[in-house]
């Protein structure tokens, strides 16, 4: 008898890339794609892809799992549920957070997170850091180190009374993060707009979820996001611009880029799919499309396909934000809650990959010219891993981990409540019916999902240590006010960027 070449073949299915699309099979050994070819020798394993695409395990960046809000409200997913979730819609690694709020010590709370993740992550995953608590510890002690050490991605929030940074600590924060090459990610909404029109709307009565749509205004996103690239540019720090939901908004992004500045961008299904009328449902029924910010307009979702075919957003997210309708999650306020006392958030780390796959490669979406699979593989994988620096991830490439989604183009599934497997107990994007979905998941060469059953293990997920990459790199060029040739000689920034961080192996 031979001896397997390979621990393991997918053989027969078409490979999609971000820049194309071919027929090969998939030689994987020690949990890597090592050969990539036509007819490849035998694998200890064998997968018959016949008739499947055989795509790399989308890379979601923007998801909350097992954390706290700012209200001390838990998630109703551990990372064992979310990530079984994750991979059941092809999804391999995913970002999530460790929360910092006011007074809490930051080193603590990764700690904390690393714990909870090490136990339950199923696929590998990386931690954003969120900072709501920018004391001197934070800022010179516990970030520059926790950077250093691969959580090489921050994010702050602009708005929420609990957690949100104003202008002046959120200077102080791009300061750090560009003296240690780490990428800023962003809620950016103008505060004081949202809290001012949520009392107006309470005061006169108009309570019920759909009011949460304009108490925040359109307007407080683009001011926010104008207000951000200012200090951004100020301090030539690049920053990732998260949930973009209006047209007015995307072209504020693409004014920055086209000036040369490093402005990312990323936005979500919810936005993609819903609009502010899904809000408003009886009762308080339409609390299960409440996120932050809403759903917006049909022009709206037109515009941000726009953007990201234009290359204006790179990524799509799902910005997974699980809450319960019940007393543990959305109704924690009891069953006259308003919408300012409703968690924001919507389940999606199942749902993204399906509805994006449907309108881009099944139904075709006119924006992609026919590259409709080379930019779904682009957006929700390939770009997310470069940007945050995930390597190995996000590409079937040799060298590259065995993650791969295995899809069947042609099944059609239809989305309901029941068939999710998160812990929230509904989904916002139940009733639809999208063609494509993935039958066989794999992180590293190892099944995560087979035969529509879960076959991964709690816990088996990795950390993946990083350093801030390309994309946190300054751009160099100093604006007037910090170039010392043109501000009077005054040193701010040009000598306080030491060398990138040298980031150990994975831990
Ligand atoms: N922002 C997020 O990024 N996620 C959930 C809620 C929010 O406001
Ligand atoms: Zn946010
Ligand atoms: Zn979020």
């Amino acid at each position: 008898m031979t001896t397997p070449t390979y621990d393991l073949v997918i053989r027969g299915g078409t490979v999609g890339t971000a820049t194309g699309r071919f027929a090969a099979d998939i030689g994987v050994t020690a949990e890597r794609i090592v050969a990539i070819g036509e007819k490849l020798a035998a694998g200890a394993r064998e997968i018959d892809a016949t008739g499947k695409l055989v795509l790399p395990g989308g890379v979601d960046t923007h998801a909350h799992i097992e954390q706290v809000s700012a209200g001390g409200l838990l998630n109703a997913d551990s990372f064992e549920s979310a990530t079984a979730s994750a991979a059941f819609g092809g999804t391999t690694t995913v970002m999530c957070f460790a929360a910092q709020h006011r007074g809490l010590d930051l080193r603590q709370v990764v700690t904390d997170y690393e714990a909870r993740a090490r136990r339950g992550a199923m696929i590998d995953y990386a931690f954003h850091l969120i900072i709501a608590n920018p004391d001197a510890k934070t800022l010179e002690q516990d970030l520059p180190a926790l950077i250093g050490e691969g959580h090489s991605s921050i994010k702050v929030f602009m708005t929420y009374d609990l957690i949100k940074v104003d202008d002046e600590p959120l200077l102080d924060l791009l300061l750090t993060a560009r003296q240690n090459r780490a990428l800023v990610c962003v809620h950016a909404e103008n505060h004081g707009m949202i809290s001012w029109m949520g009392k107006k709307l309470l005061a006169k009565g108009y309570s019920a979820p759909k009011y949460h749509a304009p108490s925040h205004p359109r307007g407080s996103e683009a001011e926010a996001f104008t207000r951000l690239i200012a200090a951004a540019e100020l301090l030539d720090q690049p920053i990732m611009i998260f949930h973009v939901s209006t047209r007015e908004g995307a072209e504020v992004i693409r004014k920055a880029r086209g000036r040369g500045l490093k402005v990312f961008a990323e936005t979500c299904p919810q936005y993609l799919f819903l609009t502010r009328h899904d809000i408003d449902k009886p009762g308080l029924e339409g609390a299960k499309w409440m996120c932050s910010p809403p759903p917006r307009e049909h022009d709206d979702q037109e515009a941000l396909w726009q953007a990201l075919a234009l290359g204006d957003i790179q990524t799509i997210s799902s910005d997974h934000a699980p809450y319960a309708f019940d007393e543990t999650g959305k109704l924690s306020a009891g069953p006259d809650s308003t919408f300012k006392q409703i968690a924001n958030g919507l389940p999606g780390l199942e749902t993204r990959l399906p509805l994006l796959f449907d309108a881009m490669v099944s139904k075709g979406r006119g924006e992609f010219a026919g590259r409709g699979l080379e930019a779904f593989v682009d957006l929700t994988a390939t770009t997310p891993a470069a940007i945050y620096n995930l390597k190995g991830k996000g590409a079937i490439q040799i060298g590259n981990d065995a993650d791969i989604a295995i899809w069947d183009p042609a099944k059609t599934v239809a989305i309901t409540d029941a068939a999710m497997h998160d812990r929230t107990g509904f989904t916002p994007f139940a009733g639809r019916s999208v063609q494509g979905w993935p039958v066989h998941v794999l992180v590293r060469g190892r099944d995560v999902v087979a035969g529509g059953e879960v076959a991964g293990v709690a816990g088996s997920g990795r950390w993946i240590g990083r350093d801030g990459g390309w994309a946190a790199e300054p751009t160099g060029r100093l604006c007037a006010d910090m170039d010392p040739e043109r501000n009077f000689g005054a040193a701010l920034l040009s000598e306080q960027v030491p060398a990138a961080p040298i980031i150990p192996a994975n831990r």
